[in-house]
């Protein structure tokens, strides 16, 4: 939110075509890789760590972990982890999750006090036989797991919140600029797949609210044969058709990762056809192959891309809505 209209300068924002046109051209014989792909302008900075990862050959999933954790410890970043604009009883919350090649994965919802709760995911993955943990069983399980409490309220959230509570009017769907969530897709030099999604949900939220971010199959997605796919955006929208499965699973049929994200938007303007005006909601998509797809209701999506010809450059998405 704070950053986002700052970075919006037309110089930076290219336009995506040519670019995934000659990605798809390449992968035809050479699949081209790697690829990280993040929603967003704080993608930007997630790409750059994410690349040093890939770049030298490692794993995709310590690729996106690494990358996420950019936005989840800036302080200026109202909508993701540390300094995360807080819940209607000023609670900073915190949905994640995190999703391999071979279809492991965690998540933690309604996570208190941790600075970054992808990594809590992803031990959630690797060290229990579970996938989700939510509220204080996360918590807990998160200082057994050696993460430090830490408050993740700064002084600017606070005070936002403060002067929110004034009003104390809860307007999400309206309120198109109030979230976003970095969702990163990459694909390693293995021709490995995997994905991660964090964010500190709706601002305001009710206590206890918990998105699609966290939730497999709504806020992301990874199939290794197929592709991956994430969403940003209001996230009980992205439930409600589960979302980044159904992007996955339109590629599976045939579609293009563009087409897929095209698919899944429009199935959301057909499950509410009014209130779709009002709010926003974005796709991005990567194939198998290295092809990319984004997608959003609304103008003004951004996402970074980077590859081995495209150095980390940030695009905007096609939308719906003019
Ligand atoms: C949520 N999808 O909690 C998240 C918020 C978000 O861009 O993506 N904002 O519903």
């Amino acid at each position: 939110m704070t950053t986002r209209r700052k970075f919006l300068s037309s110089a930076a924002l290219l336009s995506a075509l040519p670019f995934l046109n000659k990605l798809k051209a390449a992968s035809a014989d050479t699949p081209v890789k790697p690829v990280v792909l993040s929603t967003w302008n704080f993608g930007q900075g997630a790409n750059a760590e994410a690349w040093k990862v890939l770049a030298a050959g490692g794993r995709a999933l310590d690729a996106v972990e690494k990358g996420v954790q950019v936005p989840e410890g800036d302080p200026l970043e109202t909508s993701v982890g540390y300094g995360g604009l807080p819940d209607r009883d000023g609670r900073v919350t915190l949905d994640s999750c995190i999703m391999d090649e071979a279809a492991n994965c965690g998540a933690v919802a309604c996570l208190e006090h941790i600075m970054h709760p992808i990594s809590v995911a992803r031990r959630v993955m690797e060290k229990t036989p579970h996938v989700l943990l939510v509220g204080d069983g996360a918590l807990q399980f998160a200082l057994a797991q050696g993460f430090k409490k830490e408050n993740l309220l700064t002084a600017a959230s606070e005070k936002a919140w403060r002067e929110w509570l004034k009003k104390a009017e809860y307007k999400p769907i309206a309120n198109i600029e109030n979230h976003d969530t970095i969702g990163m897709v990459a694909l390693d030099q293995q021709q490995n797949m995997s994905g991660a999604c964090t964010t500190s949900g709706m601002a305001y939220k009710i206590h206890g609210r918990v998105g699609d971010s966290p939730i497999i199959g709504a806020g992301l997605f990874v199939d290794n044969e197929i592709g991956a796919a994430t969403s940003t955006g209001v996230g009980e929208e992205v439930i409600r058709i589960c979302g980044s499965h159904l992007v996955v699973e339109l590629m599976r049929q045939g579609n293009s990762p563009q087409e897929a994200c095209e698919l899944a938007v429009k199935r959301i303007v057909k499950n509410q056809p009014k209130k779709s005006r009002e709010m926003q909601i974005g796709f991005l998509a990567l194939s198998k192959n290295g092809a990319v797809g984004a997608y959003a209701l609304q103008k003004g999506f951004t996402y970074a891309l980077q590859t081995p010809e495209i150095k980390n450059q940030l695009f905007e998405a096609k939308s719906y809505y003019a």
